[in-house]
């Protein structure tokens, strides 16, 4: 797939999410006004909208254009936990960033108890939207059971053993010297690739892929999450300013390590190709259905390269 066409293929789904999470955003009577204007700040800023893409190319890959519409509320739902967790992650208790999305931080524009308040709204309504759209999946126990999985799957991928781990050993690990490539490894398998891979995963899941297509995807997306996470600091690492809502240099500025810091530029831009090519071999028994999902590590590297 050309890079033309990686484009148009990006822009027509991420129509569809943007539709999607407008609707799921409609703010329902007596919802506090500030509270539902802020959680709409929150999600339908600038973003690229990459998980909830993920999860439709996914469910398209594995059951068509009737798999993927009936997924993209589940991919929906990440994005509001994506969003809530760059929210909490913008707080001065965390990252204390101004700027999110090349626009205020949201306890900037706001104020803190309502950045704190619509990161939790955020997560609880991420459940919600996900037992609603179940309905869609039918009322078979098949279906149902896939539904429960999908719920597992994204409060695990979220969770204390997910995200919030990763963020809880980042935070920790902050300002240390020689913190070993294998705990930066593990904090960005938890604080970043969970959710990447959750957004491949419940796609499939959805779609009722079979165990061995799932695993196939569930590799997929594990490397493009790390893939994803060497290129973002390959991208802080060399024009920082270029980023569009990344105050103040990433996270080697804050102290953190980094895959350039511990591998060198080059020694990062070589094991995140090497994390495309894994992608990609994953996914090879899709055949040339998939050429859309390996355009798209292939193009998350060369952002970078
Ligand atoms: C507060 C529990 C909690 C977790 C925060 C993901 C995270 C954990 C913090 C974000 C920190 C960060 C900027 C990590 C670098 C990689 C990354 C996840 C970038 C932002 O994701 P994109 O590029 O953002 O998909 P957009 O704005 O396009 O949605």
């Amino acid at each position: 797939m050309s890079p033309a066409e990686l484009e148009r293929y990006l822009a027509a789904h991420r129509r569809t999410v943007e539709r999607a999470l407008r609707d799921v955003l409609k703010t329902p009577k007596g919802r506090p006004a500030k509270l539902a204007e802020a959680m709409r700040y929150a999600v339908l800023g600038p973003g690229k909208r990459l998980r909830p893409v993920l999860t439709l190319a996914s469910a398209e890959l594995v059951g068509g254009p009737a798999a993927a519409a009936r997924a993209v509320r589940f991919g929906c739902a990440l994005e509001l936990i994506h969003a809530y967790s760059l929210v909490h992650d913008d707080l001065p208790a965390m990252d204390d960033d101004d700027e999110r999305r090349g626009r205020p931080s949201l306890h900037k524009a706001y104020d803190e108890a309502t950045a704190i308040l619509t990161g939790d709204a955020l997560l609880t309504e991420a459940f919600a939207v996900i037992a609603r759209a179940s309905a869609d999946l039918g009322a078979s126990a098949a279906a149902t059971r896939r539904a429960v999985r999908i719920v597992a799957e994204v409060a695990e991928a979220s969770g204390p053993d997910g995200m919030v781990a990763g963020q809880a050993v980042d935070l920790a690990s902050e300002g240390l010297a020689n913190v070993p490539l294998k705990t930066v490894e593990g904090i960005h398998r938890r604080k970043t690739g969970a959710l990447i891979r959750c957004a491949v995963r419940i796609g499939a899941i959805a779609a009722g892929a079979s165990e061995p297509r799932l695993a196939s995807l569930t590799v997929y997306g594990e490397a493009l999450g790390l893939a994803f996470q060497i290129a973002d600091d390959v991208l802080d690492a060399t024009h920082a300013s270029d980023k569009i809502g990344r105050a103040g240099g990433g996270d080697a500025a804050r102290g953190k390590a980094t895959y350039p810091g511990l591998l060198g530029v080059d020694g990062a831009r070589k094991r995140a190709r090497r994390a495309a090519d894994d992608a990609c071999a994953a996914l090879r028994p899709f055949g040339a259905r998939a050429t859309a999902l390996a355009a798209l590590v292939r193009h998350v590297v060369d952002r970078a390269a």
